[in-house]
């Protein structure tokens, strides 16, 4: 009888340790998923308020109202959305050179600047103008189809218009570390073969003003008079063929950051019922709009 009893003590002992320890298992989980709960309410409120900060500078572009027009060369505004900081830039890409369009001069002068190299300036300058020109002759140093072929691509060169920024990666030999330094300079919509100085950001002033072989010339007009009226803004602002802007916003909550990019034309005809199109939205900054220097991030 004692026997049994010192049985059953023993496993009900047992059993309560049991309970013990899945109760304990039990609440770690559970502190566990309120945590993860409270990172994920983090993330979605980031990214709510960095998505609003688009919209907010895309309202300020197409504003006819708006008393001080939002700075277009990439500095940086705040805004707030349901208390979190957003930080937005827009820059005009009239602002950057287009790979399309510049001159082979203008290339050459930003690419010396950037890559501080002057022999892989040249090569990447013409392999730049050997991808868009159409025809087969090969730049002194660039690069055409059977260039490709030697180099065992599957492709040659496209004898067209670049379509995205990022298609520079396909250049023979062109490496990352020299796309990521390139990348906050140019653009496929710049429509010129200039950078336009007025809206230009700081980096791209540095790149143009310090060299005695660029073509770019610094218009000594004020971007704006100092008393703007709202109607001549808008009929500058779409004067253009086309307006493009890139809009960069990041909002921060708890531990996590939020980066949007969106890439807007505005319209200026009411062929479609629409003051703007997005052309590109991005879940991340393709580089850092604001960063004066040109070293490139490492969370690209
Ligand atoms: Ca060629
Ligand atoms: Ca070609």
């Amino acid at each position: 009888m004692r026997r049994m009893r010192g049985f059953a003590l023993i496993t009900t002992v047992g059993l309560i340790a049991l309970a013990a320890i899945i109760a304990l298992n039990y609440s770690q989980t559970v502190r566990q998923e309120i945590k993860i709960s409270t990172f994920e309410l983090d993330r979605i409120q980031a990214r709510e308020a960095a998505e609003s900060g688009i919209w907010t500078a895309l309202k300020e572009l197409v504003s006819t109202q708006a008393e001080e027009p939002w700075p277009t060369n990439s500095t940086a505004q705040r805004v707030a959305f349901n208390g979190i900081e957003i930080e937005v830039a827009a820059q005009d890409l009239s602002g950057l050179l287009d790979l399309n369009t510049a001159s082979s001069a203008n290339l050459d002068t930003v690419l010396e600047y950037v890559l501080d190299d002057a022999a892989r300036a040249a090569q990447i300058r013409d392999l730049i103008l050997d991808w868009r020109d159409p025809d087969d002759n090969t730049q002194p140093f660039g690069a055409e189809d059977s260039d490709y072929r030697a180099n065992d691509y599957a492709y040659g060169a496209k004898d067209a218009a670049f379509h995205v920024r990022e298609e520079l990666q396909l250049l023979l030999n062109l490496s990352l570390d020299e796309y990521r330094k390139i990348a906050p300079y140019v653009t496929v919509h710049g429509q010129s073969n200039s950078a336009n100085m007025r809206v230009a950001p700081d980096r791209m002033l540095n790149a143009m003003q310090f060299s005695p072989t660029s073509e770019a010339r610094i218009d000594a007009t004020p971007l704006r008079p100092a008393n703007p009226s709202p109607r001549s803004a808008f009929r500058r602002r779409f004067a253009r063929q086309r307006s493009v802007y890139e809009i960069f916003a990041k909002a921060k909550k708890g531990a996590v950051t939020s980066n949007v990019s969106a890439t807007v034309e505005l319209q200026s005809t009411g062929r479609t019922n629409s003051l703007y199109t997005v052309i590109e939205w991005r879940e991340s900054w393709p580089f850092d709009p604001t960063d004066p220097t040109d070293q490139p991030k490492d969370e690209f």
